[in-house]
C-alpha cells in the first residue's frame, strides 16, 4: 500500500503524506449513504496530498459523538472540516457551534427536494456561526476539498504550488479540448 493513501478501520478514510502524517482535514457526513458525494471532495485531497479523515456522524442520531469529534477536532490538530449532510441538514451548523475551525459545507441531494432543503439549512445560518456553504452535491464537494486547500496553502508553500499545478492542469484540459469536426 502507498503512504498517500491508507486506509485506517476505526476512522474511515485516512490519507497520509509522505512528509507529514498529521491530519489537517476531517470530511464528516451524515450519513454513509452520503459518502458517494463526499469521496469527490476526498480524491481532490488526496490529489493535493492533503492528510485527511471521514467520519459518518449524524447531527441528530449521533448528537453526541459528533460534539465529542467537533470538540476534540482543534487539538488534534485538524484545521478545516467539511460537513456533508441532505435534508433538513443541521450537521454543519451543530459542527460551526462547537468550533472555531473553518466549516465548509456540501448540500446533498437526499430528498424529495433535490437538495435545496440541505443548501438553504447550511446557507441560512444565523449571524454569529458561520458555515462556508459551496454548491449541491459532487461539485461542491469538490470545491469544498479545493477550498480547504487554499486555506491551507496559507501556511504551506508546497501545498501552494501543488494547487497551482493542479488548476494549470484543469486550465490545459480546457486549452486541449476538441470539438466535433
Ligand atoms: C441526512 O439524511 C444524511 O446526511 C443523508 O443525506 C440523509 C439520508 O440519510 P439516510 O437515510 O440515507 O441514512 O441525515
Amino acid at each position: 500500500m502507498s503512504a498517500a493513501s491508507l486506509f485506517c478501520p476505526s476512522a474511515g478514510f485516512r490519507i497520509m503524506n509522505p512528509m507529514s502524517d498529521q491530519t489537517l482535514v476531517g470530511v464528516v457526513m451524515g450519513s454513509k449513504s452520503d459518502y458517494e458525494v463526499l469521496s469527490a471532495a476526498i480524491e481532490i485531497l488526496r490529489a493535493l496530498e492533503i492528510p485527511c479523515e471521514a467520519r459518518v456522524l449524524s447531527a441528530h442520531r449521533t448528537p453526541d459523538q459528533l460534539f465529542e469529534y467537533v470538540a476534540t477536532a482543534r487539538g488534534r490538530g485538524l484545521r478545516v472540516l467539511i460537513a456533508g449532510a441532505g435534508g433538513a441538514a443541521h450537521l454543519a451548523g451543530v459542527m460551526a457551534a462547537k468550533t472555531l475551525l473553518p466549516v465548509l459545507a456540501v448540500p446533498i441531494a437526499a430528498t424529495p427536494l433535490n437538495g435545496l432543503d440541505s443548501l438553504l439549512s447550511m446557507v441560512q445560518m444565523p449571524k454569529g456561526i458561520p458555515v462556508a456553504t459551496l454548491a449541491i452535491g459532487k461539485p461542491g464537494a469538490a470545491n469544498a476539498a479545493l477550498f480547504a486547500a487554499e486555506i491551507l496553502a496559507l501556511n504551506d508553500a508546497a501545498l501552494y504550488e501543488r494547487l497551482a499545478a493542479w488548476r494549470a492542469a484543469r486550465a490545459q484540459e480546457v486549452l486541449d479540448a476538441k470539438l466535433p469536426e
